[in-house]
């Protein structure tokens, strides 16, 4: 027996030392189970926030609390694969993020999610460092320049990437996904199309990428690249670059106008379909994973959204992972899963049994 320990130990020790085949580092593994279920046609499930709070929940004494609510959860018996944190106020050392969560709590919540073998995903909505309002101020079309080498405001904002950086590393040796200026081809955050220019946005994502990258040497990350649907010019003419991202997502939510429930979701399912086609081929292309990175209907006003809507619309695609957003614990209509009491719960709990749909 111990002949056996031993052998053993060697052959791991070859790997490590690079003597045979190198070990896998945490990325790999993670973009392998990536890439398995897209194969297998599988795809994960993630939810914002998923840990840290709920409809009409919050924790409290984190330091404490085991962590082991969940909405998702409370509905359906499991977490979610993956769980979502937005890092917004880490640029400037702020204790908690844009939505109050402490950022004690957001490391704790993403090491917790994955000792439970759970995915961890980032979002960013650091504020506009020109005019110091919030992500969504486009006053200007001077911030991404003001943040480049050369620029008014790139000794600071290094200070930010630095912050954020310092956040990633202490959460050790475990891979995580990093989707930084995301929805770039919309017009609401001060790195939208609308105001920065094609070469500005894409020198921003590769500042961020070689500082993280390079001077930082954290190698853990899997980058996401996400705009927003609809597909334009801009989805790839803004496109970083094979080497920056290992992820090329989008992000689309379903809105009901005046034509209610049934016709909302027939035009997001539609555009749906479309920017997956799009991102099969494009991935495909590019030898990179693909995902809907957010998605959502708030306040899910439609009862069979998840299996009427969302899954017809996914389920052809190899997307590895759908993530629905926050379920805000202090404003009563701002959910996108269902909690414990949710009348609409069923329809999630029979999405989430659908043999292709993955929860933890
Ligand atoms: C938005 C909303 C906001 C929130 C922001 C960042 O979609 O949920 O309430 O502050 O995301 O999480």
């Amino acid at each position: 027996m111990k002949k056996i320990l031993i052998l053993a130990a060697l052959a791991l020790a070859a790997c490590s030392t690079g003597n045979k085949k190198p070990m896998e580092t945490p990325k790999d593994l993670l973009v392998h189970r990536l890439f398995t279920y897209a194969e297998k046609g599988q795809i994960a499930y993630g939810h914002q926030d998923d840990l840290a709070y709920g409809h009409s929940w919050c924790v409290e004494d984190w330091e404490n609390d085991a962590l082991e609510r969940s909405d998702v959860k409370a509905v359906t018996g499991q977490y979610p694969a993956m769980v979502g944190f937005d890092l917004g106020g880490i640029e400037l050392a702020d204790s908690c993020n844009l939505d109050g969560v402490p950022f004690g709590l957001i490391r704790k919540a993403a090491l917790t999610h994955i000792e439970r073998g759970g995915m961890v995903t980032f979002s960013w909505h650091p504020r506009n460092p020109l005019t110091g309002d919030s992500a969504w101020d486009v006053s200007s079309n001077q911030v991404v320049k003001a943040v480049l080498p050369g620029g008014e405001k790139h000794a600071e904002f290094m200070v930010w990437l630095q912050r954020a950086a310092d956040f990633v590393e202490s959460l050790g040796e475990v891979a995580v996904i990093f989707r930084p200026w995301h929805e770039n081809t919309g017009n609401w955050f001060w790195w939208c199309q609308n105001v920065c220019t094609v070469q500005e946005y894409r020198e921003l994502y590769r500042l961020t990428w070689v500082y993280f990258t390079k001077e930082r040497g954290l190698k853990n990350i899997l980058w996401c690249y996400s705009p927003n649907a609809p597909f334009t010019p801009d989805f790839m003419g803004r496109y970083p670059g094979d080497e920056f991202v290992d992820i090329i997502a989008a992000d689309l939510y379903e809105f009901i106008g005046p034509d209610g429930v049934g016709e909302g979701g027939a035009r997001f399912s539609a555009m749906l379909k479309d920017i997956l086609t799009k991102l099969a081929a494009i991935s495909m292309e590019h030898h990179k994973l693909t995902a809907l990175s957010e998605t959502g209907l708030e306040g899910l006003s439609d009862p069979a959204w998840w299996t009427g809507v969302l899954y017809p619309a996914i389920k052809e695609y190899p997307i590895s992972y759908v993530l629905t957003w926050r379920n805000a614990w202090d404003k009563p209509g701002h959910f996108y899963a269902p909690w414990d009491g949710f009348e609409g719960a069923a329809d999630f709990k029979a999405f989430c049994e659908l043999d292709q749909i993955v929860l933890l």
